[in-house]
C-alpha cells in the first residue's frame, strides 16, 4: 500500500487486503501464530475496535468476542474505571526502570489472593514467567530435569518447546525447529492424567527433578480437568522426591475462580498448594504483565539476594500495573465470580443442548470465566483424545458462528473466555446462531 493512500482509502481495507499487507512485511501476517487462522482455514479478522463484549474487524463486521484477547479481558473490552487508570498512569509516565509504589499494590493484591505465594516478581509476558519459574526451580534445587504434559503449553521458552519422546527413557523431542535436542535432554514429558506414567518417571528419576509444571486445567487442549486423584498423587510424589510443583496459571488464574485452579484443588484436597505458581492475563487486564512466585525461601534464590538470574527492563510497567490493579480490583468485588460462571455455563450448557437438539455430538464443560467444547460424546481426558475429536465439523462450526458474528477461538484445542460485559441476550443470541449451524453440521 502506498503511503500517500487517503485514511479513507485505508479505512476501506478488507481483511483480506490487510491479511494480504501484512504477509509482505510480518511472517504469516501475524505476530503470534494461532491468529493466523492456520488451524481453522480462511482470512483472519483484523479488528479495527472492541468494546465490552464485541470487537469490530476492519469491515466494520461486530461479533460477539469469545476469545477476549485469549483470556485477559475477563472485565470486557474498554472497561472505564480500567481506561481511567490506565490513562492516568500514562499521563504520569510510560515506564521508568525504576521500583514503583503501584509494583507492590499488585503484588500486595495477587499475593492476598494466592496463599501458597509468599512473594512474586512481575515480568511481560506468560512465557517470560515460566522460563523464570523454570530456572528459578532448577537453581533452588541444584536439579537439572523437569516433567510437563503433553497438551500443555507454557510459553515458547526452549526447554518447554518439547514432545513427548517415544517412552520414557528417551526425553522429549524439540516441537520447534531451533531448538537443539540437548536443551530439550532433561524435559520429560508425560501424557496427562496418566498416574502410572507419573510413578514411573518418579521412580526413574525422581531425586534428579527440579520441578513439574502443569496447567491445573489444561486451556492449550480447550479445557481439560487434571482429576483429582492425578492431582493429589501429583502433589505427593513431588514432596516425596524434593521436586517442586509448578503450576501455570497463566490462563486459569484469576479466571477460573479469584485464587485460579489452585484455590478449586484446595478446596478438593484440604492442605493442597503448589510450591510455586506462574500468572499472566488477567492480572494485566490487557496489558503486557505476568508474575511468578512462591515461597519466600524458593524466592529469595532470584538476584539480587540469590545466585538466579532474571531480569526486564519493562518488568513492573507503570501502565501495565495500574491495568492489572484495576481489573483486580473489579474482579474481587462480591458476586463477580458468581455472576461469570453462571453465564459461562449457560453458554456452555446451551450450546450442548442446541447441538443435541440437532442431533450433533457435542460436550462441553466450564469454570468460573473459562469454556470448552468438543465434537465428541465424552469430555477428553489428555491430549491425544482431544486431537481426535472431530476437527471438520468444529472448523465448519467456527466459520458458521464467525459469519454469523460469533468469535469462537480459532482452533480446537483452545479455550473460550466470558466475560463480565456478556449479557444473558449474548448468550441468546450465540445459541440461536448456533441453533441454526447445528443444523446444517449433522
Ligand atoms: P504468553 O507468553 O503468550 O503471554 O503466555 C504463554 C502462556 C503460558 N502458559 C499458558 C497456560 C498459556 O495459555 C500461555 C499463552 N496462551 C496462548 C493461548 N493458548 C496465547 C495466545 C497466543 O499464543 O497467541
Amino acid at each position: 500500500m502506498s503511503t500517500d493512500q487517503s485514511p479513507f482509502e485505508r479505512e476501506n481495507m478488507t481483511n483480506a487486503a490487510l491479511f494480504e499487507r501484512a504477509q509482505r512485511v510480518i511472517p504469516g501476517g501475524v505476530n503470534s501464530p494461532v491468529r493466523a487462522f492456520r488451524a481453522v482455514g480462511g482470512t483472519p479478522r483484523f479488528i479495527a475496535r472492541a468494546q465490552g463484549a464485541y470487537m469490530w474487524d476492519a469491515e466494520g463486521r461486530r461479533y460477539i468476542d469469545y476469545i477476549g484477547s485469549w483470556g485477559p479481558m475477563i472485565l470486557g473490552h474498554g472497561h472505564p474505571v480500567v481506561l481511567d487508570a490506565v490513562q492516568r498512569a500514562a499521563a504520569d509516565g510510560l515506564s521508568f526502570g525504576a521500583p514503583t509504589e503501584r509494583e507492590i499494590e499488585l503484588a500486595e493484591a495477587i499475593l492476598a489472593q494466592v496463599p501458597s505465594m509468599e512473594q512474586l516478581r512481575l515480568v511481560s509476558s506468560g512465557t517470560e514467567a515460566g522460563m523464570s519459574a523454570l530456572r528459578l526451580a532448577r537453581g533452588a534445587t541444584g536439579r537439572a530435569k523437569i516433567i510437563k504434559f503433553e497438551g500443555c503449553y507454557h510459553g515458547h521458552a526452549d526447554a518447554l518447546l518439547v514432545k513427548a519422546g517415544s517412552g520414557l527413557a528417551t526425553f522429549g523431542h524439540p516441537t520447534s525447529a531451533g531448538v537443539p535436542p540437548e536443551v530439550v535432554q532433561h524435559t520429560i514429558v508425560l501424557p496427562y492424567n496418566d498416574v502410572a506414567a507419573l510413578e514411573a518417571a518418579f521412580d526413574a528419576h525422581g531425586r534428579e527433578l527440579a520441578c513439574v509444571m502443569i496447567e491445573p486445567i489444561a486451556g492449550n487442549m480447550n479445557f481439560v480437568r487434571a482429576s483429582l486423584p492425578f492431582m493429589a498423587r501429583l502433589r505427593e510424589l513431588c514432596t516425596l522426591h524434593g521436586a517442586l510443583l509448578v503450576f501455570d496459571e497463566v490462563m486459569t488464574g484469576f479466571r477460573v475462580a479469584l485464587g485460579g485452579a489452585q484455590a478449586l484443588y484446595a478446596k478438593a484436597l484440604p492442605g493442597f498448594k503448589p510450591d510455586m505458581s506462574v500468572f499472566g492475563k488477567v492480572i494485566g487486564g490487557g496489558m503486557p504483565l505476568a508474575a511468578f512466585g512462591g515461597t519466600r525461601a524458593v524466592m529469595g534464590q532470584l538476584a539480587p539476594l540469590g545466585p538466579v538470574y532474571q531480569a526486564g527492563t519493562l518488568s513492573g510497567n507503570p501502565v501495565a500495573t495500574a491495568c492489572g490493579l484495576a481489573t483486580l480490583r473489579e474482579i474481587t468485588k462480591p458476586g463477580f465470580f458468581e455472576a461469570l460462571s453462571q453465564r459461562t455455563r449457560a453458554l456452555v450448557d446451551g450450546l450442548v443442548r442446541e447441538a443435541h437438539a440437532a442431533g450433533v455430538p457435542l460436550v462441553g464443560d466450564s469454570e468460573g470465566g473459562m469454556f470448552g467444547f468438543f465434537f465428541a460424546d465424552r469430555l477428553p481426558r489428555d491430549y491425544g483424545v482431544v486431537m481426535a475429536t472431530d476437527k471438520e465439523r468444529f472448523n465448519r462450526f467456527f466459520h458458521a458462528m464467525l459469519e454469523r458474528g460469533v468469535y469462537f477461538a480459532p482452533a480446537l484445542y483452545e479455550a473460550g473466555f466470558v466475560s463480565a460485559a456478556h449479557t444473558a441476550a449474548d448468550v441468546d443470541a450465540t445459541l440461536s446462531a448456533a441453533r441454526e449451524v447445528f443444523a446444517a453440521l449433522k
